[in-house]
């Protein structure tokens, strides 16, 4: 098949699951065209199968504002036609589902069908604002497939903008012959050279993800247990949680590394990985640091759930309940039997719900049949 696939190029989760399947597809033998407006974080080096099309933007002293869904729109058009693509895959539904439909319309029969992958606030938070509401329900409902990466965002999905339409639950996934621990790891040294326990957290430091909510938690834990805290990431959150790390005097055990692509070292160096999240519909980055053997202490919004285990693979607990995640915490940390099991289920639950060469197939089986309806 060849695939155009259209996702934020930043990071974030949502771009992350379309640049792994993205290149999971090349390597299953597709031609896979990203279109993005610059070369999406994970899409680096050479890959066969793999094209890259930028999404051209020009200034006009009348445009206060980038009109970037209509140059996309453009860039759809132009690849569809010059690539002879079979199928449009947008990734996070705004503006990327309305820039798809665009391009079908202006295709009119040398068109081809698109498929819309919610992701999280484009259905939660952001799609619900008036001035986007009627157009994203537009959008999903004009899409001819449309998959939610949880059943909390399905039904989300279906309740917030009264859609019936059909959508396919395909969960993220993982590669976890690539997540998984690396005992041979120098990072670990650095960070814990008294052996330490490091708990770890990951993300884009919005709002939702409550990152000063980790500092508390670790400074609780810390009061019982020698640890460090390390954060991965960068985002609007980031310099008041560096200014609570100065309030409450942790800051030389608190690691800010910033955003960093490769993880498989850091989680290899880590013990506990925290997402005490306002809103979070699945939890990919929980879910690669499961793959290395992480357990996950998460509040208990949204797919979370659905993702990881309470008492087997972690803990969950309301949102803001920081007392009880430190508590979880401490508790597996020092039980070191305890810490193994949970360890190894976690490591397990990410191997057979959610490896990447058992859900990628989802996704083929899903064009198969757009492409099939839309004969
Ligand atoms: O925050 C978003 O909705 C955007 C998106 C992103 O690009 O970071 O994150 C969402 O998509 C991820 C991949 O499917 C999910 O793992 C995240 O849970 C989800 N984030 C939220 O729901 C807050």
């Amino acid at each position: 098949m060849k695939i155009g696939i259209t996702c934020y190029p930043t990071y974030g989760g949502s771009g992350i699951v379309a640049t792994e399947l993205g290149k999971a597809l090349a390597k299953r033998g597709h031609q896979v065209h990203f279109i993005s407006y610059t070369l999406p974080t994970r899409l680096d080096g050479f890959i066969e199968n793999v094209f890259f099309h930028e999404v051209e933007m020009s200034s006009y002293p009348l445009f206060d504002f980038p009109l970037y869904t209509i140059a996309l729109t453009s860039k759809m058009v132009d690849v569809v036609k010059y690539e002879n693509l079979d199928i449009l895959h947008v990734h996070y539904a705004i503006p990327h589902a309305t820039s798809a439909y665009l391009a079908k319309q202006i295709l009119g029969n040398k068109g081809v069908p698109f498929t819309t992958t919610l992701h999280g606030t484009d259905i939660t938070l952001v799609g619900l604002e008036p001035s986007y509401l009627y157009a994203v329900k537009f959008s999903i409902e004009e899409s001819d497939g449309v998959t939610a990466v949880s059943r909390h965002l399905k039904e989300k999905t279906l309740s917030n903008y009264g859609i019936t339409k059909d959508i396919e639950v395909i969960p993220n996934f993982v590669d976890t012959e690539k997540y998984k621990k690396s005992e041979a790891c120098k990072f670990r040294e650095q960070i814990s050279p008294n052996n330490e326990k490091i708990l770890v957290h990951v993300s884009n430091f919005r709002k939702v993800k409550r990152v000063p909510d980790t500092v508390r938690i670790f400074n609780e834990v810390r009061k019982e247990i020698p640890s460090r805290l390390v954060l991965v990431g960068d985002g609007p959150d980031r310099s008041n949680t560096e200014q609570l790390c100065r309030e409450l005097g942790i800051c030389k055990d608190v690691i800010f590394l910033g955003k960093q692509s490769e993880l498989v070292e850091i989680y290899s160096a880590s013990d506990i990985f925290l997402m005490p999240s306002q809103s979070e519909s699945f939890g990919l980055s929980a879910l690669e640091a499961m793959s290395c053997g992480l357990p996950v202490i998460s509040s208990s919004v949204g797919g979370l759930p659905e993702l990881q285990v309470h008492g087997e693979t972690g803990f969950i607990a309301e949102i803001g309940d920081i007392n009880r995640m430190a508590r979880y915490t401490v508790d597996l940390l020092r039980d070191e039997n305890r810490y193994r099991i949970f360890s190894e289920a976690a490591r397990r639950r990410a191997v057979e719900n959610f490896e990447l060469n058992t859900i990628v197939p989802q996704y083929e089986q899903h064009y198969e049949h757009i492409l099939t309806k839309a004969k």
